[in-house]
């Protein structure tokens, strides 16, 4: 039976000697976690783990558009989109859309993701030609305008890619993990753009319906392996590529829990961690919190628990507030101030 490692991520500054650093980053581990389905985990230490296991869990992350992953960064979420569950019709105008881009840009963001087509639960499709229509304008304008920060395309299909990645993105944010559009994997080996391979069960119109998992992390970890190995059959090198375990896509509350507990799991796939959380309906329910624009601190709050799981990248619409709970915990976890 196989057996999975869940590195136990440590924040303390009292290290013991032997202790490992998880991908390269801000936390450390001396134990693992070993999991197999159908059984209880067994806690050894990291010293016995098998040694290309502990080379995966601990080798640095190489860069996303250009970005160290050796601390935390913040992807700003755009939707220019009318039906967005959180910011739908707020950025459909030109001009607006791009003040908030800036805007984000001001507040911390690092990465900007720019989305044309809802994939909330129960969203309809967008036609391929007014969803690159929606964008492509949008990421040639933040360019042009002189907004430092990477941009992402957040979509599923290969001509919205190509034209994002025509006027001037560097990454594509693939909530199908290359698996909506067959021609998608061609376009992204082709560019040189990075990806975010996230795991999904189903289809947004349907997947809240009644997922099903008997191991929901492990089976998120196996399916997001066999996605990045097909990535790199295509010829979309591992050094671009991130993974995400979709929080929300094809998840019960109780799925969603289990993986985000479980979290560190995933850095065993030896890839940059995208964690999106932001302003979900679990944070609504847990929260006590319908108004989705009103979620920010519990978005903060989960996404700080991802970081503490070594987690690098959080997409988020609350940039400022997450940018000040990052510094502030940074300054906590490090004893000293971000640089
Ligand atoms: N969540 C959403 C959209 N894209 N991409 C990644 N990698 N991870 C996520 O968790 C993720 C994502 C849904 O959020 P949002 O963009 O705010 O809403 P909508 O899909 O309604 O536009």
């Amino acid at each position: 039976m196989r057996s999975f490692y869940r590195p136990i991520p440590m924040l303390d500054p009292t290290r013991p000697a032997d202790a490992l650093t998880l991908a390269g980053g801000w936390c450390w581990f001396d134990r693992v976690e070993v999991l197999e389905r159908g059984r209880r985990g067994e806690v050894i230490a990291a010293a016995e783990l098998p040694a290309e296991m502990a080379g995966r869990l601990t080798a640095p992350r190489p860069r996303v558009c250009g970005l160290g992953m050796a601390r935390p960064r913040i992807m700003g979420i755009l939707n220019v989109t009318p039906d967005s569950f959180s910011d739908g019709g707020l950025y459909s105008d030109p001009t607006r859309a791009f003040t908030r881009a800036a805007g984000m840009v001001a507040e911390g963001a690092e990465i900007l993701d720019i989305g044309g087509e809802s994939t909330r639960p129960g969203a309809a499709e967008v036609d391929a030609v007014e969803e690159a229509a929606r964008v492509a304008p949008l990421v040639a304008v933040l360019r042009a305008g002189g907004v430092a920060a990477p941009v992402s395309v957040d979509t599923r299909k290969a001509r919205v890619a190509a034209v994002g990645i025509g006027a001037g993105a560097e990454f594509i944010n693939d909530v199908s993990a290359l698996c909506f559009d067959p021609a998608m994997a061609a376009v992204v080996a082709g560019s040189g753009a990075g990806v975010c391979l996230m795991h999904a069960q189903g289809l947004p119109g349907t997947m809240q319906d009644a997922p099903e998992y008997e191991d929901v992390l492990l089976e998120v970890y196996e399916a997001l392996e066999a996605r990045v190995a097909a990535a790199e059959a295509a010829g979309i090198a591992r050094e671009r590529i991130v993974i995400d375990p979709g929080i929300g896509f094809g998840k019960t509350e109780a799925h969603n829990l289990a993986l985000l507990r479980g979290l560190a799991l995933f850095h065993g796939l030896g890839l940059p961690i995208l964690l999106g959380v932001s302003r979900k309906r679990f944070i609504g329910r847990v929260g006590g919190v319908p108004e989705a624009a009103q979620r920010g601190p519990g978005s903060v709050a989960v996404g700080l628990a991802g970081v503490a799981q070594g987690a690098q990248i959080l997409r988020v619409h609350d940039v400022g507030e997450t940018r000040q709970a990052l510094r502030l915990w940074q300054w906590l976890a490090a004893g000293q101030e971000m640089v």
